[in-house]
């Protein structure tokens, strides 16, 4: 198949996923197109397969805003139109459905598809914005496809925007190969001595994530376990954050790394994930985290409880209870047989469920059911 992929190319988990997946599916044979304004952050395979094209907009003194929708649709009908592409695969519906939307008119002729994969702030905080609202709704309900990463983002698309059309749910995946366990010891040496656990989050940095929690929560663990907290990642929240961690008293026990290339890395070192957001549509560190044997403590909101089995691979609370994720922190970090025990059935649930190999055939069939349709 020859394939258009759109997605936001900076660090996040839609851009990441659909990166992975544009990858995957080039080792598989297809021909992947990625229509952005720059590679994709996670774009690291060679393969002859895989091609970018670049959207450029043109500066003009006018442009108070310069219309990077419009030239990214004119470059996705421009693609397509040269390189055949049979389906345009957008991810995160603002403003790609509506890019794709335009794009196909511009070549009714040629009959290109359009699959929209909704991420969650699409849907949850951005595509229901009232300056938003109808227009995600109108390029949603034009897609020929629409998938959603979890049970928990499509009933809130349902919801919220009354779509009627089927929306498939096919979950983000991982490649368990890459995101392993690493044996032979970890290089985050320069921060973190040998007999220090380390905690870890990784993130955009949003006020979503609840930053400020992660730091609550390990104040209270920090006098009980000798370890690191080391946050992952560039945002909003991350001078906030470092000023509490500072007024906490724990300016040297906090890493703040900023944004890293190589997590699976990072991930194969460490002794807890935490994910305390007030929104998580799916929670894709979460997931690359469990496939590193790493048991996470997430919060009891959208996808997180459709990936973290509380008892089993990690642990689910209530947003803001930060007793609660303390008490499971230190549960899990003074009884290193507990810790490993469910590190290896959060693997097991990866492998099972969210596996590339498990996953990839899903988008495939879906590809096949719209494209036939
Ligand atoms: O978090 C965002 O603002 C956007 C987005 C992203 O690009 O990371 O995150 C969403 O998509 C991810 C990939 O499918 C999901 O793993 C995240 O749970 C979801 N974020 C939220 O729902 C807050």
């Amino acid at each position: 198949m020859n394939i258009g992929i759109t997605c936001y190319p900076t660090f996040g988990g839609s851009g990441a996923i659909a990166t992975e997946l544009g990858q995957a599916l080039a080792r598989r044979g297809h021909k992947i197109h990625f229509i952005s304004y720059s590679i994709p952050f996670r774009l690291q395979d060679y393969n002859q397969n895989i091609s970018f094209h670049d959207v450029e907009v043109m500066p003009y003194p006018l442009f108070k805003y310069p219309p990077y929708t419009l030239a990214l649709a004119a470059k996705m009908a421009a693609v397509a139109e040269e390189e055949m592409l049979d389906v345009f695969h957008v991810h995160y519906a603002v403003p790609h459905a509506t890019c794709a939307y335009l794009a196909r008119n511009m070549l009714r002729d040629r009959n290109i598809k359009v699959i929209t994969t909704l991420h969650g702030t699409d849907i949850t905080l951005v595509g229901s914005d009232k300056s938003f609202y109808q227009i995600t709704k109108f390029s949603i309900e034009e897609s020929h496809g629409i998938t959603a990463v979890s049970e928990s983002l499509k009933r809130d698309t349902i919801d919220l925007f009354g779509i009627s059309q089927d929306i498939r749910v096919i979950p983000n995946f991982v490649d368990t190969t890459r995101f392993r366990r690493e044996k032979g010891g970890c290089n985050l040496k320069s921060f973190v001595a040998d007999d220090e656990k380390i905690l870890l989050h990784i993130s955009n940095f949003r006020p979503v994530k609840r930053i400020p929690d992660i730091i609550r929560m390990y104040v209270k663990v920090k006098p009980k376990i000798k370890s690191k907290l080391l946050l992952v990642g560039d945002g909003p929240e991350r001078i906030p954050a470092q000023e509490l961690a500072k007024d906490l008293g724990l300016r040297d026990s906090v890493v703040f790394l900023g944004q890293q290339e190589g997590v699976d890395d990072i991930l194969s070192c460490a002794d807890l994930y935490l994910l305390p957001s007030e929104q998580e549509s799916f929670g894709l560190s979460a997931l690359e985290a469990m496939s590193c044997e790493v048991p996470v403590i997430g919060t009891n909101v959208g996808g997180l409880p459709e990936l973290v089995v509380h008892g089993e691979t990690g642990y689910i609370t209530e947003v803001g209870n930060v007793d609660q994720m303390a008490y499971h922190a230190v549960a899990l970090l003074t009884d290193d047989a507990l810790r490993q025990k469910i590190g290896k059935q959060a693997r097991q649930r990866v492998v099972d469920n969210f596996g590339q190999e498990r996953v990839l055939p899903q988008y495939e069939a879906y590809y096949e059911e719209v494209l036939s349709a």
